[in-house]
């Protein structure tokens, strides 16, 4: 398994001789400044890759080997005419990066909205402040900031009020603050930032999509993308929508174990893969993690390792908690992933490896009073992964049988 670490370019705060430092020998990263729908040039692909993988003589050289993500326009989601050249747009990206050597392509297919959180600085028993997501302050967003048309028939007349109350708890500060988070979007996502309005507007362009169209949509773009991802060995890892479950009156496509039965049963190609969110898909307590990673583990070409812990009263509801102590047996997915892995060894048509990355951390220590992409500062990730490199040591340390 490789470890390699999320590098936002050059204005991350955390830099790549920080990322050396971390003993992470990959690096996964993406032209955040190109707008979707346009092409990733050989040349900006190669002035990125520069930027990784260039350092002094004697230092560690690390490697750019996944992209995350190269965005979906808005325009194939919906199939809207003249979408296809976009989907041009999109494999020309792939072809450039293949031919840089970049051959795993973690993106996703999420209408409108990316990953979604309320709270940016949850502050935890420890101190350090975690990410959560927290479904009274969601529905207090959906119901009475947006005042999404049609919002009412997605809640209970309970939760309805527990959402009122909710809202009218929150100062006008702490109201601009939940709307910021959730709509003007979170680090590394694929998706515009709005105002209410345009947000709304947005929205409003999936109206009376059914799951079943946007799927349609999903597979008739990967159908023409997966035979050129094939023919330059590249590997695509799809991204579950996170949280995974619809929202907002937006269908979304890919949650549980059933949706990538559905996704591999219609485009079988070695090409069509995913990004095993553990975090992600944990958060649904319908979704057994350790099941998924033996289910899917040929699938499986990127993993992020986080996990959450979810409010037993309210399971929509949770915290992004430390890697190792959530409510996913992380020691079990790692087995899991290790067990794929070496079944890959052994089997030479399947020569490619996982890809693992410690996924978001605690703020803390010195990164408190850091401004931070939030989620990825650098201390709370390296515990992670460093957490999670001792699982993997001990896991295949002589004489431990994994089956
Ligand atoms: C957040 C990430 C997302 C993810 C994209 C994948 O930490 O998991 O930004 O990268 O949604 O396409």
């Amino acid at each position: 398994m490789n470890e390699s670490w999320r590098w936002f370019g050059p204005n991350d705060p955390v830099t790549i001789d920080d990322i050396r430092q971390t003993g992470a020998t990959d690096v996964v990263s993406a032209l955040h400044e190109v707008p979707a729908g346009e092409v990733w040039t050989l040349q900006s692909i190669r002035e990125h890759r520069a930027r990784i993988e260039e350092c002094a003589p004697g230092m560690s050289r690390l490697t750019w080997s996944v992209v995350e993500s190269i965005p979906v326009h808005e325009d194939i989601k919906l199939a809207r005419p003249g979408h296809e050249k976009y989907v041009e747009n999109w494999a020309v990206s792939m072809e450039n990066l293949a031919q840089c050597g970049v051959k795993v392509i973690c993106y996703n297919f999420m209408p409108v909205i990316d990953w979604t959180r309320t709270d940016l600085n949850l502050q935890l028993p420890s101190g350090a402040y975690a990410l959560g997501f927290d479904q009274q302050k969601f529905a207090a967003f959906d119901l009475f900031i947006l005042q999404r048309e049609n919002a009412g028939a997605d809640y209970s007349a309970m939760e309805t009020q527990a959402a009122k109350q909710c809202f009218d708890g929150m100062s006008a500060a702490e109201r601009a603050e939940l709307s910021d988070n959730i709509i003007a979007g979170l680090p590394g996502k694929m998706t515009d930032s709005y105002t209410l309005d345009e947000f709304r507007a947005a929205l409003a362009n999936y109206q009376g999509m059914t799951k079943d169209t946007l799927r349609k949509n999903l597979f008739a773009f990967l159908a023409k993308v997966l035979p050129r991802a094939e023919a330059v060995g590249v590997k695509l890892a799809i991204h579950p929508d996170d949280p995974p479950r619809d929202m907002l009156g937006l269908p979304r496509i890919i949650c549980t174990a059933s949706d990538l039965e559905l996704l591999f049963d219609a485009l079988p190609s070695p090409s069509n893969g995913i990004t095993l969110c553990v975090g992600t898909y944990g958060s649904r307590p319908d979704n057994d993690l350790p099941a998924m990673a033996r289910q899917f583990g040929p699938r499986i070409h990127f993993s992020h390792l986080r996990g959450v812990t979810r409010d037993p009263l309210e399971p929509r509801s949770f915290y992004e908690a430390a890697h190792l102590d959530s409510d996913i047996d992380m020691v079990q997915v790692i087995r899991e992933l290790l067990n794929e892995q070496r079944r890959r060894s052994q089997d030479q048509a399947h020569e490619a490896g996982i890809y693992i990355r410690p996924d978001h951390g605690h703020q803390m220590m010195d990164d408190i009073n850091k401004t931070v992409n939030p989620g990825y500062s650098g201390i709370g990730r390296l515990k992670g992964l460093a957490e999670i490199r001792g699982v993997i040591r001990a896991l295949t340390a002589d004489n431990v049988e994994l089956n």
